[in-house]
């Protein structure tokens, strides 16, 4: 038979939520414990309940984690909301192979992408649906949700491109996205002054 050959694709995408299915999906997520020390107030961070959901993260991953040529595909969710004046937000991470880039997309909800290469030098790009981001190589990113809803961004991104948390972990961001009359500003880690956007 001839049509034999033609398939049902393995995955599948509802494509305005970008909610995932099919195979080698998996799922994760991230609570207010597991960004111990990455908000400026760390003090008003410990005061929160710990179980609260950040952001969780669908991936569909065809391929072992490592292995050169192939992709892998996201979505995250991140919920809306402050700790003391700085949006929640992802923690953000170079690559392991730090030379490799990714794409990010918006799809539901509004923020910033907050990007920073490694001689510390940042930028923010507004995330909303239809923004489309390209993330160059040896350049951290980080999304932070401004709005009152849901933020949901995909992603795509080599497979051997791993992930290196360390930096940030010890050096974090030199910027912060922080809450200021009701506005996003942009601001030097170091320093109160709200710089672009
Ligand atoms: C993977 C891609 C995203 C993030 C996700 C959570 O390269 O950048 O799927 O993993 O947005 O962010 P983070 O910084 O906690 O991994
Ligand atoms: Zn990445």
């Amino acid at each position: 038979m001839i049509l034999e050959s033609l398939l049902k694709p393995t995955q599948h995408i509802v494509i305005s939520e970008g909610i995932l299915g099919g195979t080698n999906v998996i799922s994760s997520q991230k609570t207010v414990a597991d960004l111990k020390n990455f908000f400026q107030d760390e003090a008003e961070r410990s005061k929160i309940d710990q179980q609260k959901l950040l952001y969780k993260v669908q991936a569909h991953l065809p391929v072992d984690e490592g292995t050169p040529g192939g992709l892998f595909f996201g979505t995250t969710w991140l919920q809306p909301g402050t700790i003391g004046d700085e949006y929640f937000m992802t923690k953000g991470h170079f690559h392991k192979l730090a030379d490799r880039g990714e794409y990010y997309w918006g799809l539901k909800g509004g923020g910033v992408l907050i990007l920073m290469d490694e001689k510390r030098n940042f930028r923010g790009e507004y995330v909303y649906p239809g923004s489309l981001h390209y993330i160059p190589g040896f350049t951290a990113h980080r999304v932070a949700n401004t709005g009152n809803t849901e933020l949901v961004f995909g992603a795509c991104w080599p497979s051997d491109a791993g992930y290196n948390y360390d930096e940030i972990a010890r050096n974090g961001f030199s910027c912060r996205l922080i809450k200021k009359e009701g506005k996003a500003h942009l601001i030097s880690a170091n320093s109160r002054n709200p710089a672009i956007l």
